[in-house]
């Protein structure tokens, strides 16, 4: 394959980055408290004891991070908003101070010609709403629907893609099922609740959306969709692969392009007494027709039936062939097996809005980093973008997960997603070999 790939006309090129997981100044300038501010506090549940509370200081720093963007060419970032730094108590009166935050960084982009695409929600929920229940509360979807409403006005065109959700699935089950993430919940029974939430709140932002009639923005959420395959052609091992499929990607998929949830997992989780809590028009506004769908895909995952698991009755198969730092199987072709999956439902523009890979990066006595797994990475899962295309599929951008190593959730700061090293201690900002490969790939590729 030559290094020259081809890419369609106004290919967008982007790096991607999430409020909490960058920002720090995590009480500042009339910010409330958020539920990953709440949830590290706990003691044992993140690796090293992080926090995000400086993490990459990308709220003082957010200048020099956009000038290291424009020097590696991108032309869009995605980043997140911190509704707490908007709405400190989750409604009510907005925070001027938050809003000018992201008005500054939003006029920087456009100073270089990189188009912004915000997402509305990267899991940095109010503190203050879920001391009301959360997303386990319904009335969390109007809250949100209304902090929306806030930014369609305030920012309106000057974010030409705007993003509801980031990954519902993640919120849903590591938030409120399990409790690895915030707030840190272990109720099976909040999972399904909580996910029919965060889509009715997805579906009312995007009336609200509609209302403030803009002329230029459009509106999406991103999804994470990961390909799941049996770990054999066993009947058995084929429906548990099948389920978890279900229970990751059809589940929201299918609410959001046909109106419904999927009949097969409705069937398993009634079995467990586990629903959704649809209201009648519900499915509806979850259904509402939108602009785009952004694609977060980084590995596959083989799974074996296994009835210990209460949930799925399945169980993940380790990886044979080489893994990332996140123990994530090297597998390129899950960014084709995602795209077209999401293909069976629609035929909106699609943008891959988060693929990339941690490594246990070496810093070389001269302080250079040489992480050519990383370059690895990037291009064959570009290549198989390419392949995407080639089969008909209506990609629009690529967006690497991270542009900086920032703050991975509870792996803390022991995972480095970055193009570009952070070093905490002095907050310096290093080019890996990533970045330059990137910059290179985006010059040769840009029209
Ligand atoms: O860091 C996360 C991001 O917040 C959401 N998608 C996956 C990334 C890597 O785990």
């Amino acid at each position: 394959m030559s290094d020259k790939q081809d890419f369609p006309p106004g290919f967008l090129w982007g790096a991607a980055t999430a409020a909490y997981q960058i920002e720090g100044a995590w009480d500042e300038d009339g910010k409330g408290e958020s539920i990953w501010d709440r949830f590290v506090r706990r003691p044992g549940v993140i690796a090293d004891g992080a926090t995000g509370d400086v993490a990459c200081d990308h709220y003082h720093r957010y200048a020099e991070d956009v000038d290291h963007m424009a020097a590696m060419g991108l032309n869009a970032y995605r980043f997140s908003i911190a509704w707490p730094r908007i709405f400190p108590n989750g409604g009510g009166r907005p925070n001027q101070a938050g809003l000018d935050f992201y008005r500054r960084l939003i006029a920087a982009l456009h100073r270089h010609n990189i188009t912004p695409m915000a997402t509305l929600y990267h899991w940095d929920l109010p503190q203050a709403l879920e001391d009301r229940g959360g997303w386990a509360n319904r009335d969390t979807a109007m809250r949100f629907a209304e902090y929306a409403s806030f930014l369609f006005h305030a920012l309106g065109d000057d974010v030409p893609l705007w993003a509801t959700h980031n990954e519902p699935f993640i919120q849903g089950f590591y938030g409120y099922g399990n409790g690895e993430n915030a707030p840190g919940r272990r109720n099976p029974w909040a999972i399904l609740p909580v996910g029919h939430h965060l889509l009715l709140s997805h579906g009312m932002a995007v009336d609200a959306f509609r209302a403030a009639n803009l002329s230029a923005a459009q509106i999406g959420i991103v999804l994470m969709i990961w390909p799941h395959h049996p770990v054999s052609q066993r009947p058995a091992d084929v429906r548990a692969a099948r389920r978890v499929d279900g229970a990751m990607n059809r589940i929201f998929l299918e609410p959001l392009f046909r109106g419904c949830y999927p009949e097969d997992m409705l069937t398993h989780f009634g079995r467990r007494l586990m629903r959704p809590p649809i209201r009648p028009g519900d499915m509806e506004i979850i259904s509402r027709p939108i602009d785009f769908l952004g694609v977060n895909t980084y590995t596959r995952i083989v799974h074996t039936a296994d009835w210990r698991d209460v949930l799925v009755g399945a169980r993940q198969i380790p990886p044979h062939g080489p893994t990332t730092a996140m123990g994530w199987e090297i597998y390129p072709n899950c960014i084709v097996e995602a795209l077209q999956k999401v293909a069976e439902y629609t035929d909106i523009p699609l943008y891959i809005t988060e693929n990339g890979a941690a490594f246990d990066d070496l810093v070389e006595p001269d302080g250079s980093i040489n992480d050519a797994t990383r370059i690895d990475y990037l291009w064959a899962h570009i290549a198989a973008a390419r392949r995407a295309i080639n089969a008909g599929i209506d990609l629009r951008g690529y967006f690497v997960w991270s542009l900086i190593d920032n703050f991975e959730w509870a792996q803390g700061k022991t995972k480095r997603f970055g193009l570009i090293h952070v070093d905490y201690a002095t907050q310096r900002r290093t080019w890996k070999a990533s970045a330059r490969f990137f910059r290179d790939l985006i010059a040769k590729n840009t029209r």
